[in-house]
């Protein structure tokens, strides 16, 4: 088996690594040693440029380094039946899991509003927003979605799912489809955004959508940038419909200096650090996906094509 990582703008070294020590027998390259094209069977990507692929004859595999595969999946010229594969990492949900509840307890604590008392040693105490008023949904159904949602509840917030198709879990309430998108807004105080980015969900929440949620909601996006409008999201925070948001994907990343998003009083932004699948894993399940595709089965965290996850 002969594996070439690209993993821009990541470094390669871990990766190489970890599929070195995961399987010593396999012949892992980088782009910097050059390997003969028609030995590469496999390459493990973030990105891709167009036209890299087609310099592999015998590229039979996919794999991403993370669990989004939105970036590979746009790539133009991405041969028609060429299998991709994705990393479902549970440690991955879990630290997302630890970033959602901070930034939930944040704004549904009034933080902010205390860090502003402190400035002025100002003793003043606010009552605690009581639970009907932190409703929490949540956009996806998925692994990352699963892990917010279990955090939640011991907490005593209510949850709510929401996905494409109609799921059960069980002690949570989930909707599904189009039609049901404005209920799950209209009751959700604090909104969690998981989602995959797909055609579907590019610019899902814009003015229109966020307008549907409860005067004084918090949105949380740890899905990607291109789910939010921007634009969109500052003018509700300046007319106060929303009361604030934790973003930790962006349009543009890096996030640009100049952006208003660095600055506005209500925002809290992160560089994109909510969980990040660990190398071991990527690598595990990169080599399990080149073996099934090898022995004809397609990979465990195959993705569909169509539906973009
Ligand atoms: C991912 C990410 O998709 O880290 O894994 O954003």
């Amino acid at each position: 088996m002969a594996i070439l990582v690209l993993s821009a703008p990541l470094p390669a070294a871990p990766f190489v690594a970890a599929l070195r020590a995961a399987a010593p027998e396999v012949q892992v390259w980088t782009d910097a040693d050059a390997p003969p094209p028609e030995a590469v069977e496999a390459i493990l990507a973030w990105r891709l440029k167009p036209g890299q692929l087609s310099a592999y004859p015998n590229l039979r595999l996919l794999c991403s380094t993370g669990a989004g595969v939105e970036k590979l999946l746009s790539v133009p010229d991405l041969p028609p039946g060429l299998p991709v594969s994705r990393v479902v990492d549970p440690m991955q949900a879990r630290t997302m899991a630890q970033y959602v509840i901070a930034c939930a307890l944040h704004f549904s604590r009034d933080l902010p509003l205390y860090a502003a008392q402190q400035a002025r040693a100002e003793w003043r105490r606010h009552p605690v927003r009581p639970p009907e008023r932190c409703r929490v949904g949540i956009l996806g159904q998925g692994a990352v979605a699963q892990a917010v949602a279990a955090a939640f509840v011991p907490l005593g917030y209510s949850v709510t799912l929401w996905g494409r198709h109609a799921k059960q879990f069980a002690g949570l309430h989930s909707l599904a489809g189009a039609a049901a998108l404005a209920q799950l807004l209209a009751c959700s105080d604090l909104l969690v955004c998981t989602l995959p980015l797909t055609e579907a969900t590019q610019g899902l929440l814009n003015r229109e959508r966020l307008a549907q949620l409860p005067r004084g909601a918090v949105l949380i996006n740890v899905g990607r940038g291109g789910h939010l409008v921007e634009d969109d999201l500052q003018d509700l925070l300046d007319e106060g419909h929303l009361a604030g948001a934790a973003l930790d994907v962006f349009e543009r990343e890096p996030l640009p200096a100049e952006s208003w998003l660095w600055r506005h009083p209500k925002v809290l932004a992160t560089p994109h650090i909510a969980g990040e699948a660990r190398e071991a894993v990527v690598a595990e399940q990169c080599l399990e996906a080149l073996r099934a595709v090898r022995a004809g089965r397609p990979p465990e965290w195959a993705v569909d094509r169509e539906a973009g996850y």
